[in-house]
């Protein structure tokens, strides 16, 4: 998979990007992940980017100019046009079922923004997609895109070594973890459950599953209610 990213602050990539299994899926050729500098796009003189909005108001917009170019300029750099996701408030917010689907594409234009935002005819011209990744207010685009590729890139196969494995994560069946422990068996008069010292596996695997359905109900009651609804549709199905 090919990943570019459109930013004014592509410095703001290289610590993410050069660490764990972001590093090592680009040193194994999983995912070619290229930064491109928005500025390096705008008109020689004052080498703007941003402008006053139309009709007033506070802050600054995004020009078409700059953002035209550079997209334009990554595309003709791959045989695939890729999928252009804007990362801006008014994206619907990142779910693990659209990662999914993103993960199964073979590139990627990710374009980050500063500022007030951008303008509409970027999102128009370009027909890109617009994405959130939550309902709180970041100060630009770049966080969320680096969320964008953390849960993507893990996906792609051959990223996550042996021991992780994207099928076991939470969310993968609907529910949370169960706890985790180890050693020391006891840390500041805190016992390790006894049955995960038993090595009765069954017992393990009961318990751990009892574990997670209490969690979810208590911290996610909208996932538990979910998960129930696909159980009680499989044990009961539809007639028709
Ligand atoms: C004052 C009105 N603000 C809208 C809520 C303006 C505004 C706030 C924050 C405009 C841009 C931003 C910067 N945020 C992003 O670019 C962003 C973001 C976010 O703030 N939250 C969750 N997901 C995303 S994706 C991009």
């Amino acid at each position: 998979m090919r990943i570019d990213v459109l930013t004014l602050f592509p410095e703001m990539f290289e610590s993410p990007l050069s660490h764990s299994i972001l590093r090592r899926a680009q040193q194994q050729g999983i995912v070619d992940i290229v930064l491109s500098n928005i500025r390096e796009y705008a008109a020689e003189r004052y080498r703007k980017v941003d402008d006053t909005p139309y009709g007033g108001g506070p802050g600054m917009v995004m020009m078409c100019g700059p953002m035209f170019d550079c997209v334009e300029h990554v595309q003709a750099q791959g045989a695939e046009p890729g999928r252009i996701i804007m990362l801006t408030p008014q994206g619907a917010p990142l779910t693990q079922e659209k990662v999914v689907e993103l993960s199964r594409s073979p590139r990627l234009i990710l374009i980050a923004g500063r500022y007030e935002g951008f303008d509409e005819r970027i999102r128009q011209g370009l027909d890109a997609e617009q994405m959130s990744i939550g309902d709180y207010v970041l100060s630009g685009g770049e966080l969320a895109a680096m969320v964008v590729i953390d849960a993507v890139v893990r996906l792609l196969d051959g990223a996550l070594g042996d021991e992780d494995s994207a099928a076991n994560d939470s969310f993968s069946d609907g529910l949370l973890e169960y706890p985790h422990y180890t050693r020391p068996e006891e840390f500041r008069g805190m016992r390790v459950p006894e049955i995960l010292l038993s090595g009765d596996h069954g017992k393990i695997a009961q318990w751990r599953h009892e574990q997670s359905l209490l969690r979810t109900q208590q911290q996610r009651p909208d996932l538990y209610a979910a998960y129930q609804a696909r159980q009680d549709a499989q044990q009961q199905p539809k007639k028709r």
